[in-house]
């Protein structure tokens, strides 16, 4: 519903629905009720789009709901829920021939923005909006006993945060520092197109096939933390083909909200750069709050825009607690070092390390 408080306005993108006799807001009069009248407005063109597009919406919303409940009978990918019984993916099979698994466009079923929500989950305006949480109370990477099995998909880094905050900066230098001594690959999400993918193909980073492009359009942020199903299918895929001990996923760029779910990423890597501000992380989001790992990144663009690192870090520690943080000019390859010690680290810890050395 819509308040006009001037503070919060809780839009509703639901069309209005006009009951049976009623008049829209519009004043396209629908069921002609003002008939006694002499002078009844023709409806224009305009207004027969509209409402032709208003019951459009309705019938798509009805499909969904019903393709909705298909689902909720339907099947599961051996994803896990965050109480550890089966996830189920919230989208239709995709059709045959949809999904390509050559080269490096992986073409998730996202495409289409769908009214009241995507793939019938109709949740986006109508669920109280959430608190950022806190590192202490994230969600922990799934262990051996949970059925986290590293035969099926090796060891898996998200890295998440806004647009250019330096991610596929961050992917190339880890492959680099990694490559050598793990055999790795990398997914990388995007909008619309797989650039960042070819970028890393063309500078040389990874083989060209161990490098995936996914594209979301625009259900970036709930491609890696709600329906990640794609991401999850292509991670097992590339991971067993090339018997992979690390797999990297991009998110597509996001809002400070993105935070990766435990499904895609035993280790979580968010990024900020100075350029946002010293108030960046003061306004949460999960990425900011509940990743594994906070990176603050462009520190040597801080005095060009008027950024105190000393309050940028201390507003971060503020919205983390104890929640690590390195802070970074990825560019120049500062702060590699730190990221790539936390990442062995959780590697060793999570039981990939002990699970591929026995296999050497
Ligand atoms: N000055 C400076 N520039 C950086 C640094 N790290 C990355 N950049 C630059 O920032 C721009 C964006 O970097 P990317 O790594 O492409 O950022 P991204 O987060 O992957 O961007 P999207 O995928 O489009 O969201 C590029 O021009 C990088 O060269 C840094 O530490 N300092
Ligand atoms: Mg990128």
């Amino acid at each position: 519903m819509h308040s006009h408080d001037g503070v919060n306005f809780h839009g509703s993108h639901a069309a209005p629905q006009p009951a049976p006799g009623q008049h829209s807001h519009d004043g396209i009069n629908f069921h002609g009720s003002h008939d006694q009248q002499p002078q009844q407005p023709q409806m224009t063109q305009q207004q027969m789009q509209m409402l032709m597009r208003m019951m459009q919406q309705q019938q798509l919303a009805q499909q969904q709901q019903q393709q909705q409940q298909q689902q909720q009978q339907g099947h599961g990918h051996g994803l896990h829920s965050h109480d550890g019984v089966n996830f189920h993916g919230s989208h239709s099979e995709p059709a045959p021939g949809q999904h390509s698994h050559d080269g490096i466009n992986f073409h998730g079923s996202h495409d289409e923005p769908s009214h009241g929500g995507h793939g019938g989950h109709g949740h986006a305006h109508e669920e109280p909006k959430d608190e950022p949480g806190t590192y202490d109370t994230r969600v922990l990477p799934y262990t051996a006993e949970e059925g986290r099995s590293f035969a099926s998909k090796g060891f898996s880094i998200g890295i998440a945060g806004p647009v250019g905050c330096g991610k596929t900066t961050l992917v190339a230098a880890l492959c680099k520092a990694l490559r050598t001594q793990y055999s790795l690959s990398v997914i990388i999400n995007d909008l619309y197109t797989t650039l960042d993918a070819q970028s890393l193909i063309d500078d040389g980073v990874l083989e060209k096939e161990r490098v995936k492009g996914l594209t979301t359009g625009i259900w970036s942020r709930v491609a890696i933390d709600e329906d990640v199903e794609d991401n999850f299918t292509v991670g097992e895929a590339i991971s067993q083909k090339y018997s992979c001990n690390i797999v990297i996923f991009e998110a597509a760029g996001d809002n400070l909200g993105a935070n990766f779910d435990r499904n895609l990423s035993d280790f979580t890597i968010f990024i900020i750069d100075t350029a946002a501000g010293a108030q960046c992380p003061l306004k949460g989001g999960k990425g900011v709050t509940q990743a594994d790992l906070l990176v603050i990144n462009k520190t040597d663009l801080a005095p060009h825009c008027g950024v105190s690192l000393k309050v940028l870090e201390s507003n971060a520690k503020k919205m983390r607690g104890e929640g690590p943080i390195v802070l970074a000019s990825l560019k120049k390859g500062d702060g590699v070092d730190a990221i790539v010690d936390a990442i062995k680290k959780q590697y060793e810890e999570s039981g990939a390390k002990e699970f591929f050395d026995a296999k050497k």
